[in-house]
């Protein structure tokens, strides 16, 4: 499964960070460089995907089942590896996606509380030996996040939550980040979009997906 030529990459944080805001921004940059791209999220990105984020985000499920919750995050990403993922990564393409498994980790794991070797059982049987080639962990504390979603949108179910689940969300995204240091990468979100931008086309550049800006032919 993870025999391919194009290159996956994931935008990772808990709400609000800026996942939408800078897949923009990463588009913008990897089409300087001719690279067809696929943008595309998760739960979602396939007919079925977008259906199951419906169910998942709905409030008139509130109180849904922690297991039933991961089992549709998991059943969506079957349906999205399959029609979309690997196809794009099979054609060479560079495959730009809002949350993947790590979400998974992040949220049912640390969020819900379920044992982290119920969800490595299903990455497994789902993805195989795919990983992600880079996965960028936007961080912010939760009240910044927060603020700038709840500026944006009303909150859907998982919004929901209290303060101490996105404290959850967050310390098991630092973990992750802290644990595979060579395809997770961490970024400071809670300062200005510019900022958040220059270290961006950084880690871009030290995973060797765009050339270093400092050596451009303008410096
Ligand atoms: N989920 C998902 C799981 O529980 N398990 C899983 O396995 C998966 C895959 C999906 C939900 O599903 C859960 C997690 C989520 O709860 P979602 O829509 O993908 O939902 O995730 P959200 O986090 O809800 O996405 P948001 O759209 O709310 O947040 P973003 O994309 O991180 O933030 P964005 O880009 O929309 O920015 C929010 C606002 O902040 C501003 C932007 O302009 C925008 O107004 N902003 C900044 N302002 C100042 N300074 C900056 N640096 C800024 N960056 C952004």
């Amino acid at each position: 499964m993870g025999n391919y030529n194009g290159k996956f990459i994931t935008l990772e944080g808990i709400e609000g960070v800026g996942k939408t805001t800078n897949r923009d921004f990463i588009r913008s940059v990897l089409e300087t460089t001719g690279n067809a791209i696929v943008e595309t999220r998760e739960p979602g990105g396939t007919p079925l995907g977008e259906a199951l984020r419906e169910l998942l985000l709905h409030h008139r499920h509130a109180g849904m089942c922690a297991d039933a919750e991961l089992l549709m995050m998991f059943a969506a990403r079957a349906e999205h590896l399959d029609k979309v993922i690997l196809p794009a990564l099979h054609a060479g393409k560079v495959v730009l996606c809002d949350r993947f498994t790590e979400a998974t980790y992040a949220y049912q794991g640390g969020g819900r509380g379920l044992n982290d070797k119920k969800i490595a059982e299903l990455e497994t049987w789902v993805q195989g030996d795919l990983r992600p080639d880079l996965t960028i962990i936007l961080d912010a504390p939760v009240a910044t996040g927060r603020q700038r979603a709840g500026a944006r949108s009303a909150p859907d179910r998982i919004e929901k939550e209290e303060n101490d689940f996105f404290e959850r969300v967050r310390h098991t995204y630092l973990e992750l980040a802290r644990h595979y240091p060579n395809r997770i990468a961490l970024v400071d979100a809670s300062v200005a979009l510019d900022k958040v931008h220059d270290q961006i086309v950084h880690v871009l550049a030290e995973h060797g997906i765009i050339d270093s800006p400092d050596n451009s032919p303008d410096k």
